[in-house]
Formats: C-alpha cells, sequence, structure tokens
C-alpha cells in the first residue's frame, strides 16, 4: 500500500517538473477542463476498477477530453474514513462507499445490510433501482453528497476465518471478526456475541496477517481479488447480508460541470455500474471452486438458526426503531416481514 502511494507521488512530482520546467506546453494541450479524481478502495483487478477505467475512457472521448476522470484504486489515497471526509471537503470528486460505512454521515444508508433481509439479487435491484434505493438517496443528498443513480455491486458476504468454520451462530461466540467501521456491523456481529473490531479495508489484509483477528466477512470477488485466501483458511457461505457501494461525488465539483458534460458523466458511471453488477454477481457464483483449488475449506451453514439468533437478540427491533417505520417500511416491502 506504502509503495503504491510513493510511486504515485513520486509520478506526480515528475509531472510537476515537467509541467513548470522545459515543456510547459506540453502538459496544457493534455490538460483537460475538468480533471477529476475518482478514489475507491478496491484492488486493481476488481470488476469496479476494470469498468472505471472503461468508463473513463468513454466520457473522456464523449466530452472531447474536456472531462478527464483518474482512478485512485486500492486506497491509495487513504482509507474509506479518509475518502470519505476527502469527498466532502473536494479533496477527490467520486468515491465509491459502501452504504454501510456510508452510515456513519448518514444512518439510513446502511439499511439493505440489515442480517438475512435480502435473499437473491432480483430482489436486491428491485429494491436498491426502486423506492428503498431513491429514500436512500434522497437522505444522501440531504447531507450535501451527489449519487448516482446505480448503485454498484459488493456483493453477498461470507466468513473467513483462520481457526475454524462458522456452522452456527454459536460458533460466532467470542470470534475475533474485523468489520469495516460502521455502527451496523458492529451491533449485528455483537447480536451473535462475536467480538467485532473495525478496522479499515485498507488494514485487512496485515490484520488477518498478524491475527490481529481470526476473520473476516466480505464477498468472494473481493476474498479473491484482494488475495485474503493467503490469510485464511475456512469460508463459511453465511450470505449474512447484501453490500453496494454508492458512487458519490463532491457537490461542489459536480455543479462545475455544465449540464450537457455533467449529463455524459452520470450516463457512463451509470451504465458502467450495470455492467460491473453482471461481472460481480458471475464472480461471485463461480469462485468457490477456485478459492477451494487455492486451499481455502468450504462450508454451507444453514441460513434459519443465524436469523433467529438476531431476532431473539432483539436485532431487528432495535434498528426498526433507528431507521424509522418509513424506512423499515420500504425495506419489508422488498423482503418481506423482518421484526
Ligand atoms: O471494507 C470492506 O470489507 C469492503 C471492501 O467490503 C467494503 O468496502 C465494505
Amino acid at each position: 500500500m506504502s509503495v503504491s502511494r510513493r510511486t504515485l507521488l513520486k509520478a506526480s512530482a515528475a509531472a510537476t517538473v515537467i509541467g513548470g520546467g522545459g515543456m510547459p506546453w506540453v502538459a496544457r494541450a493534455q490538460q483537460a477542463e475538468f480533471s477529476y479524481k475518482y478514489a475507491n478502495n478496491l484492488p486493481d483487478t476488481h470488476p469496479m476498477n476494470v469498468r472505471a477505467r472503461e468508463m473513463s475512457a468513454a466520457i473522456k472521448t464523449e466530452t472531447n477530453g474536456r472531462v478527464d476522470i483518474a482512478i485512485f484504486p486500492s486506497n491509495q489515497l487513504g482509507s474509506d474514513t479518509d475518502m470519505l471526509s476527502q469527498i466532502r471537503s473536494g479533496g477527490v470528486e467520486f468515491f465509491t462507499l459502501s452504504g454501510l460505512i456510508l452510515a456513519t454521515l448518514v444512518p439510513a444508508a446502511s439499511i439493505n445490510g440489515i442480517g438475512f433481509a435480502f435473499p437473491d439479487y432480483d430482489t436486491v435491484w428491485k429494491a436498491m433501482d426502486g423506492e428503498l434505493g431513491a429514500y436512500v438517496r434522497g437522505e444522501i443528498g440531504k447531507a450535501n453528497l451527489v449519487v448516482m443513480d446505480k448503485i454498484w455491486d459488493n456483493g453477498f458476504r461470507q466468513t473467513t476465518s483462520s481457526t475454524k468454520p462458522i456452522n452456527g451462530p454459536e460458533d460466532f461466540k467470542g470470534f475475533k471478526i474485523r468489520v469495516p467501521v460502521s455502527p451496523l456491523w458492529t451491533s449485528m456481529f455483537k447480536a451473535f456475541d462475536a467480538s467485532p473490531a473495525s478496522i479499515n479495508f485498507s488494514e485487512v489484509y496485515s490484520a488477518l496477517q498478524t491475527k490481529v483477528v481470526e476473520g473476516q466477512e466480505n464477498p468472494l470477488a473481493i476474498i479473491s481479488t484482494a488475495k485474503l485466501y493467503e490469510v485464511q483458511k475456512y469460508c463459511s457461505l453465511t450470505n449474512h447480508m447484501w453490500d453496494g457501494f454508492w458512487f458519490l461525488a463532491n457537490k461542489r465539483a459536480w455543479e462545475k460541470l455544465p449540464d450537457d458534460l455533467r449529463a455524459i458523466v452520470a450516463k457512463n458511471i451509470n451504465a458502467a455500474g450495470l455492467k460491473q453488477r453482471g461481472d460481480v454477481a458471475k464472480l461471485n457464483a463461480g469462485l468457490q471452486t477456485d478459492l477451494a483449488g487455492k486451499g481455502l475449506i468450504f462450508n454451507q451453514p444453514v441460513v434459519a438458526p443465524f436469523r433467529e439468533k438476531l431476532r431473539a437478540a432483539g436485532f431487528y427491533a432495535e434498528w426498526k426503531g433507528k431507521y424509522g417505520d418509513e424506512a423499515w417500511a420500504l425495506l419489508e416491502k422488498s423482503v418481506g416481514k423482518l421484526a
């Protein structure tokens, strides 16, 4: 991580020298009218970054070079917590963030992560492209951030461990698990009597490697592209929540774009998001064999007892109270009765 950040700093220092020294016209000829940064927490090889590169190229072409979006993957510009403050201040112009983490600023944004709420992708996209997503985007707007219409996929999350498989809720008891920085994640694993530690994704690999925590939970596409299988032994297909990335823009930077450019940028971001959804769903469905080949031991626990444990711990009732009746009704309209 620090190597790539160093390389980046060196590269930008070199660019400054060229721009300020020998041949300023070269740098100026290539300078777009709007040079924006898009930062995220995922590896370069994850479909999010693959589709973002295509998207950025299409935006450059369709705006005749006026809009240039440079991509900074893999936490090169800092952790999610850092990037969330940068998107607010304008330090970066675009950022994709899990709704559950965004909830540290916009509480309603974690609602799609309620444990065992979504049964499948069809139900997810209907809700997130429908009323529930529209409600959450409204709340994000109130926090002075711009959000694109189409949420990008992270996926259904699975639990990995270096110590033991998770077969039922009782296996979570005392389990030292890394969770992203988000009240919902902490609350859910506390309801399982686990011992959750809030750690940004930028530190997850090393936290697992040094055994600061025993396990973590993420979709298979991330377990694969971030090579978490190198430092974990078991993968339990708990499917305990669906998680997605809202594509956020800094409001001032967004409003600086003339209407025609704004339309081109939004159209291409949303189109890339739809393609990314297809890629991730396919990866998440097909990666088990590949990861088993790399040494991960898989098991498929029965889901009902986990849900029952959360219900008995008062988890659903507590979060219904936090989100309020309107938001909870929109969730239940999509997924059925929870509490
Ligand atoms: O931090 C995580 O685990 C990740 C990469 O899945 C999110 O961005 C929520």
